[in-house]
């Protein structure tokens, strides 16, 4: 692993988080932005909009690759084999579109630690990292536009603020910390952090992918459309919980040789159209 990598895993390891800079080089990521945002624009869904001001695309990977040539970064991909060996995966790529006047959400940690979701871990969980979360700054992340909150130190805590914990969930929280950071940088944080998206005061939307990654010894299946798991887990109990469409099969044989592995357990069988 390079020095880069090791002090970058350390930085996850004990504050929770990390800011990688420039991953998308800076000449390269309005581009990168603009061509996310026109796609991402074709999804949205006016009552969301309304209600939460956040345009979440799932498996934006079938809709648009723009990224795909920057998400095997060698010193991004040092640190999630360092936490989880090789055979990582990526179990999620949305876009994160905070609109203009978005509220500031609640306090969470993501998948599979929010214990609103039928796929949790249930609190008290163990304290081991099982799960990454990167947000892809595509647009600048400013205190104006909202950034992402933070609580730093949270990883290590078995529960959060999902769970009837004693946190209020839309209060600030006294050690919160703001990211902001450069357009082109992504922040990896252990999903078990707690954090929320801010209010954006601007009149601009706040562009962003949301990638998350898994160890190969990770069950993804409950996210799974049609999967066994999500049949008993969601689907006949009517529970909540996130679905991920598969990656459709001209989509990932177009991928690049370093980029295939991150998602070749999620690709429509071959034959299906
Ligand atoms: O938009 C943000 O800054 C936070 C996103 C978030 O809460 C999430 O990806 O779970």
């Amino acid at each position: 692993m390079s020095m880069q990598s090791n002090e970058h895993l350390e930085q996850v390891r004990r504050d929770g988080f990390t800011i990688f800079e420039g991953v998308i080089p800076s000449d390269e990521v309005e581009d990168v932005r603009a061509s996310v945002f026109e796609t991402a624009s074709r999804f949205f869904n006016p009552q969301i909009r309304a209600e939460l001001g956040v345009t979440n695309v799932r498996a934006f990977i079938n809709h648009n690759q723009s990224f795909v040539p920057y998400v095997a970064d060698q010193c991004m991909m040092g640190v999630l084999n360092g936490l989880f060996g090789p055979h990582v995966r990526i179990s999620f790529s949305s876009t994160q579109i905070n609109d203009p006047g978005n509220p500031r959400t609640v306090w969470h940690a993501d998948w599979p630690f929010n214990q609103n979701n039928a796929g949790h871990i249930p609190a008290p969980y163990p304290d081991f990292c099982i799960h990454v979360t990167t947000l892809w700054m595509l647009s600048p992340f400013t205190k104006e536009n909202g950034g992402t909150l933070i609580v730093p130190g949270s990883h290590r805590t078995n529960i959060n603020p999902t769970a009837d914990m004693g946190v209020d969930p839309v209060a600030p929280y006294p050690s919160e910390v703001l990211v902001t950071g450069k357009a082109g940088s992504v922040i990896m944080f252990d999903s078990r952090m707690w954090h929320a998206a801010n209010h954006n005061g601007t009149n601009e939307p706040r562009v962003s992918l949301a990638l998350r990654y898994a160890p190969w010894w990770l069950n993804l299946d409950v996210l799974r459309p049609d999967s066994d798991d999500r049949k008993r887990m969601v689907d006949e109990p009517g529970a909540k919980e996130s679905s991920v469409p598969l990656v459709k099969r001209d989509v990932f044989d177009s991928l690049p040789t370093d980029v295939k592995p991150l998602w070749r357990h999620w690709v429509e069988p071959a034959g299906d159209c």
